[in-house]
């Protein structure tokens, strides 16, 4: 498989320049929102002028790719760094069955000769309380859901991760009820904001953060964002997704971030940034993680508290 090898520019950026591109961005954007309103914007994540992009400063490669949860690889936030090197992701296919045009398994080299690899810099927003600033590589899940073909009567995608207990010691444990399983509404899986990563600063990405190919969902809690996906199906009845199914009370099908709805064992109203110091103070938690401009038409209406 070569594609995954001849990512865009992107591949080729060092990382220095990367991030001194980014913070002049920041800089750019940072002011004109500021003029327009005032001290409040101090408070709130800034998005370049797609409204793609935070400004805020990214973690670095380090901290992304050395404090994970993957299961499978253990539940530490070191092991899946420690463990995840065992994982074979070259060759690797994705079957995508259920109410598409298309069924089949698809390759992921030619997944990716069809796609726009682009770049997102994304706020990430654990459960658990922490954060990150992640500069993703990836495309739009929706380019690969229009390349299956979604069939109208489609309600929800559901998603899996590969099951490969050989490879992913965690898996030979009954922690969870592997393969862990996923799923969006099909609005939230067609919003431009919804992302299949394939690397992160330019380079291929860590198997610790999913690779080669894992979803990320910004405004959502990060065990949205399932990685090492295998299977994509497309159904009309919702996906029971892995946590819901472990524990309904503590984990929801939405998951949408909500400093307003605490989760039983701990508030959502803050969070910790990952890499700013045990000194730091703790920073608000922002409905949908930031992104609500974005998204929250998806979501009117909705009792938000019953739908977490
Ligand atoms: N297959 C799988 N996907 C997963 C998880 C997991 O354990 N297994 N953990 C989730 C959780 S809880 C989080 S916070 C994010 C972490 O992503 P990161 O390690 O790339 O930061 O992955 C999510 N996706
Ligand atoms: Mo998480």
């Amino acid at each position: 498989m070569t594609t995954r090898h001849s990512l865009p520019h992107s591949q080729i950026t060092p990382e220095r320049s990367y991030l001194n591109r980014r913070s002049l961005m920041a800089g750019m954007a940072g002011a004109g929102l500021m003029a327009a309103s005032g001290a409040r914007a101090q408070q709130m994540p800034q998005f370049d002028i797609k409204g793609f992009d935070t400004t805020e400063e990214p973690n670095s490669f380090e901290e992304i790719s050395g404090y994970n949860n993957f299961y499978e690889f253990g539940t530490g936030k070191d092991d899946p760094a420690r463990y995840a090197s065992a994982l074979t992701t070259d060759p690797w296919a994705v079957e995508i069955d259920g109410l598409v045009e298309r069924p089949g398994s698809y390759g992921l080299g030619d997944i990716l000769a069809k796609m726009d690899i682009d770049e997102r810099v994304y706020r990430f927003r654990c459960v658990e309380a922490w954060s990150m600033v992640i500069p993703w590589n990836g495309f739009e899940l929706r380019q690969l859901l229009e390349l299956a073909g979604v069939q109208p009567s489609a309600k929800y995608v559901r998603f899996e991760t590969l099951f490969r207990p050989e490879e992913m010691r965690g898996q030979r444990s009954p922690i969870l009820d592997w393969p862990y399983v996923e799923g969006l509404r099909l609005d939230e899986a067609m919003h431009p904001l919804t992302f299949m990563a394939t690397g992160l600063y330019g380079k291929e990405l860590p198997n610790q953060n999913g690779a080669p190919l894992r979803l990320v969902v910004p405004w959502k809690y990060g065990f949205k964002s399932i990685k090492s996906v295998v299977k994509i199906t497309l159904q009309e009845k919702q996906p029971v997704n892995t946590w819901k199914a472990t524990n309904h009370r503590e984990y929801g099908f939405y998951s949408n971030v909500n400093p307003e709805v605490s989760h039983p064992r701990w508030s959502q109203a803050s969070e910790r940034r990952i890499g700013a110091g045990v000194f730091a103070s703790r920073i608000a938690t922002v409905k949908f993680n930031g992104y609500e401009e974005q998204v929250g038409d998806l979501y009117r209406g909705m009792d938000l508290s019953k739908n977490y």
